[in-house]
């Protein structure tokens, strides 16, 4: 990568209009964040060679199984976020409930709280197969010098004031907004530096590749049927292209480059779909709506959805504007 392409760094000082309310916090937030990706990659492009891989014997509050590296991943993302006195408090996919980070300086002053999914996709760990971190950052709404509250974590997704993801792939990216669009930084691993990869990232309006894992075809919602059934029929632009990586983070940065829909609807066995409102679908549609793209769930922009529960799950899709649109006429059609 040449010199003259932006560092992280660079873009985060050059862009400090993106942090105006801030008093630098939110940047040095997104900073510690790159800086636990780093240390996660590390782990994450050697396993196979170390004893990190494999299940842990435990299961989280999904009843998923946890994997050794998501463990570690949680633990980084943790540490790293409670040492640089910046978070209040933090919730992740692997921990039950909220943590609370008192801070050593004064009790309870700062101003943000993180959502994250240390290490979305885990379960491909072992076969090698990409997986990612997703984060969702929030000013808390409770006055500062109390603890922080479950009602800091249940904000409706547009009050999400930056949003994110690291993906662990044939090269690790990191792709944020802080609601100026959509950036994209690739790691230089021979020398630990981020470059700004992918600037001002636009998600086309319309697109040929959806992805939904279509072994779930006999309990999908029959407008999700109808759908999928226009997508492969031989008229105009289609038949489109199925494409399902099983993991999220890089089924949606895919669509994200190339155009296209994701789709976990609800099921027969799965009422709300799979997917967490609060740390996967709300970031990745702030993402989407930030680079032109549209996320529902099928009937309500995601983003409008007023959380109940910290692990709770909404149907999703995610994509180009228009596909979108599409998929959710379909639903609609269906009621
Ligand atoms: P299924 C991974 O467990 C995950 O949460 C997402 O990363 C991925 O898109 C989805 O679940 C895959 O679920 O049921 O198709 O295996």
């Amino acid at each position: 990568m040449s010199s003259k392409v932006q560092t992280l760094g660079e873009f985060i000082i050059g862009n400090q209009s993106e942090f105006a309310y801030s008093t630098g916090e939110l940047s040095r937030l997104i900073n510690s964040i790159r800086l636990a990706a780093k240390v996660v990659n590390h782990e994450v492009n050697k396993a196979g060679l170390v004893d990190i891989t494999g299940a842990v014997g435990d299961t989280n509050i999904q009843g998923e199984e946890q994997q050794k590296l998501d463990v570690y991943a949680n633990e980084k993302f943790i540490q790293t976020l409670t040492n640089r006195e910046i978070v209040c408090g933090i919730a992740s996919e692997e921990e039950d409930d909220f943590i609370t980070i008192k801070g050593h300086n004064k009790d309870h002053q700062n101003k943000y709280v993180v959502l994250i999914d240390p290490l979305d996709g885990s379960s491909n760990i072992d076969v090698n197969i990409s997986v990612g971190t997703i984060f969702s950052i929030y000013r808390r709404i409770t006055p500062e010098g109390t603890p922080v509250t479950l009602k800091d974590f249940l904000q409706p997704g547009r009050n999400q004031v930056a949003a994110g993801y690291i993906m662990y792939g044939t090269s690790t990216m990191m792709v944020y907004t802080t609601g100026h669009g959509v950036n994209g930084f690739t790691l230089n691993p021979a020398i630990g530096t981020y470059y700004l990869s992918h600037p001002n990232i636009k998600l086309a309006e319309t697109g040929k590749i959806y992805s939904i894992n279509e072994g779930n075809y006999i309990k999908f919602p029959q407008g999700v049927k109808n759908y999928l059934k226009y997508c492969q029929l031989e008229e105009e632009d289609r038949p489109y292209t199925s494409r399902y990586i099983g993991s999220l983070v890089a089924d949606i940065h895919r669509n994200m480059l190339k155009g296209g829909i994701y789709i976990y609807p609800e099921t027969s066995t799965a009422p709300n779909g799979k997917l967490r409102l609060l740390y996967e679908c709300n970031p990745m549609a702030m993402i989407v709506e930030q680079a032109g793209g549209k996320a529902s769930d099928g009937f309500t922009r995601i983003l409008d959805i007023q959380p109940t529960e910290l692990h709770q799950r909404v149907p999703f899709f995610c994509g180009s504007k228009k596909m979108v649109e599409k998929a959710e006429e379909f639903m609609q059609k269906e009621g």
